[in-house]
């Protein structure tokens, strides 16, 4: 359905000139964590929801909206507004994670690239599938799926009218398949770049989605009635506008640029003039799985081991749930300390990671599992690693202590290996023998905390010392990204409680977040390090050890097995039969490692 034309297209900033080839798709689930948890209880489909953490209520489902209950509204005010108003503990934040994953993972069943961003909002890039699709149509014929903001004018030359029509029949496809196979029903909003199709996606909400063609960019972004709705707009920008008198999106497209270059480096006043017309040329950040999972907990002052202990215990048991989500076997660990020097007034970090063994984890129907030998194998490696990094001798003051799983055999459970399609229920061990920690003594910086490039040092030691004077720099800018991505939802309520996150004692969700942001984008993959990994020929030892047979060992799927190709089944038999005359032949006698083009390759650690 095409809404007509509220106004007269604005022709004085037609950007006739800018690129329009890009088609971007942007979803936000409908009420979240209320959809959540209705999902999990269907009764709750019919009544007021909220969802209550602390004293907040961070979300509700359409119904309480209709009774004025607001996203961030006190408790006690909203059951003021909605007496009825059932509420829903939503602190635990795991289911929401877990659907987060699920959706994430069914978009990207369409092979474009996308970008997660929060919880409940995906960007996909639309343009290569959309460009495939637009060769089998005839373009007169393509009709917009949902609403668009304007009816479309005049033809853009470019072809793009037809692009985004087609690229908002993908985000139907998309919102229907959601709302299929997980339930959830959602807003799409389509454009040619990201910051347009976050704007409009909220245009006809719930459960509807909204198309803009770009010439009406600029109109549209005129009827934003702060510089706040602009995603990357964040409380400095808009601070520094406003001492300038520019408060609403059209403000700041009629400012002189000289203006904005008083108070801005010109770069920023360039883009701040080009956002506020709607024209931004940001690529996706495609979305991987983060490169280490973990966990910080800070504190005033821990004095005593026994306190270090338990806080590692808690902790360690969180990073289980998270690592169990994730389901990548992890073969490093790293604790982290903040320790405090009284004298010098001031504290800084260190940390000291080790491999661990795979056999710790377990599993079982496709699930990883910590078994509760595993459990205290863990804790006694994170005691250890903390031995290392205190001198026990002497008092010692910690304001923070971390863990972090930081490597992992991604091949062992991806959904490509091997191993995966010929377990039952298996331990990792009887598949890879691999050495247990192997942690070395030594120090070395900590460069990740100052340059988001150089923390591939992390691996090269297993102890770093992070510089004082750069932690500060750290924790604002975590602080900051934390609170900017919040607030990148156009909605003004989310900072305040994105703040108020910052300060609460709900310190271990920031911590959370706070980890996976600084390690997803402080950690590129680091190179290969020295290797703890016992040897190839080792590991097919093991799997020999673990046959019953001539042929194939007990835990193998004899359906699936018997379903390979036959040079791979011969492959396997001759291994599993005599797991050095397998190998040998393959590779150098000195370096045991099979050839990259051999099945021996599943079985193989990652390096
Ligand atoms: P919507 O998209 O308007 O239909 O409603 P929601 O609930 O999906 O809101 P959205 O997309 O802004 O945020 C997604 C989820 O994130 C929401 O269900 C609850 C959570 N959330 C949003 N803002 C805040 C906040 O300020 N603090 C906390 N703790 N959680 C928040
Ligand atoms: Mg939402």
């Amino acid at each position: 359905m095409e809404e007509q034309n509220m106004e007269s297209s604005s022709s004085s900033c037609f950007d006739g000139y800018s690129e329009h080839s890009r088609s971007i798709i942007h979803i936000d689930i409908d009420c979240f964590y209320a959809q959540v948890e209705m999902i999990r209880n269907p009764e709750l489909r019919s009544v007021p929801v909220g969802v209550q953490q602390k004293n907040i209520v961070v979300t509700s489902n359409y119904e309480a909206r209709k009774f004025g209950i607001q996203k961030c509204m006190l408790v006690t005010d909203a059951v003021k507004a909605c007496p009825n108003l059932k509420l829903v503990n939503g602190e635990d934040l795991q289911p929401y994670r877990i659907a987060s994953n699920k959706i994430f993972t069914l978009l990207q069943t369409w092979k474009c690239p996308v970008e997660k961003l929060g919880m409940d909002e995906n960007f996909i890039d639309v343009t290569n599938l959309v460009q495939e699709r637009v060769k089998m149509v005839d373009s007169k014929s393509v009709t917009v799926a949902g609403h668009a903001y304007k009816v479309a004018s005049v033809e853009c030359i470019c072809g793009c009218h037809t692009r985004l029509k087609l690229a908002s029949q993908l985000a139907s496809e998309m919102r229907s398949k959601i709302f299929n196979e997980l339930g959830f029903t959602t807003c799409a909003g389509v454009a040619h770049n990201k910051l347009l199709a976050k704007l409009i996606c909220p245009l006809h909400k719930p459960n509807d989605q909204s198309l803009i063609f770009p010439e009406h960019a600029c109109s549209f972004m005129s009827t934003l009635p702060s510089v706040r709705c602009i995603p990357s707009i964040g409380a400095k920008t808009s601070e520094a506008l406003m001492s300038l008198n520019i408060h609403s999106v059209s403000d700041l497209q009629q400012v002189a640029p000289e203006i904005l270059q008083k108070p801005f480096s010109g770069d920023m006043a360039v883009r701040l003039k080009k956002l506020s017309f709607g024209e931004d040329n940001t690529p996706l950040k495609q979305t991987g799985r983060p490169l280490s999972i973990g966990l910080e907990d800070s504190f005033k002052t821990v004095s005593v081991k026994s306190e270090v202990e338990e806080r590692f215990s808690a902790l360690l048991q969180r990073l289980i749930v998270l690592v169990r989500e994730d389901g990548r076997i992890p073969v490093s660990l790293r604790v982290t300390l903040r320790k405090k020097d009284a004298k010098r007034l001031s504290s800084h970090r260190e940390s000291r990671q080790c491999q661990i063994s795979p056999s710790i984890f377990t599993i079982s129907n496709g699930s990883l599992n910590v078994p509760e030998a595993g459990q205290s194998k863990l804790m006694s490696t994170v005691m250890r690693l903390f031995n290392k990094l205190v001198d026990l001798t002497k008092p010692f003051h910690l304001t923070l202590v971390g863990l972090a799983f930081t490597k992992f055999q991604d091949r062992m459970t991806g959904r490509g290996s091997m191993v995966n399609y010929l377990m039952n229920d298996i331990s990792v061990q009887s598949v890879l023998n691999l050495t247990n920690d192997c942690d070395t003594s030594g120090c070395s910086m900590d460069y990740s905390a100052a340059s988001p490039s150089s923390s591939t040092t992390t691996d090269l030691s297993d102890a770093e010392v992070e510089p004082s004077p750069k932690k500060p720099k750290k924790v604002n800018w975590i602080a900051k990204r934390r609170c900017l991505s919040k607030e990148d939802v156009a909605s003004p309520s989310k900072l305040r409680v994105g703040e108020l996150r910052l300060n609460s004692r709900e310190l271990e969700k920031v911590s959370e977040l706070r980890l996976n942001s600084r390690d997803r984008s402080l950690t590129p993959r680091a190179s290969p390090a020295r290797e703890c990994l016992s040897d190839a020929s080792d590991s097919m030892k093991d799997i020999a050890e673990g046959s019953n047979c001539d042929s194939c060992p007990g835990y193998v799927d004899q359906e699936v097995f018997s379903a390979l190709p036959g040079d791979m089944q011969q492959e396997l038999k001759a291994m599993w039969k005599n797991p050095s005359s397998s190998e040998v032949p393959r590779s150098s006698p000195r370096t045991n490692k099979a050839k990259s083009n051999t099945i021996l390759k599943y079985f193989l650690p990652n390096k």
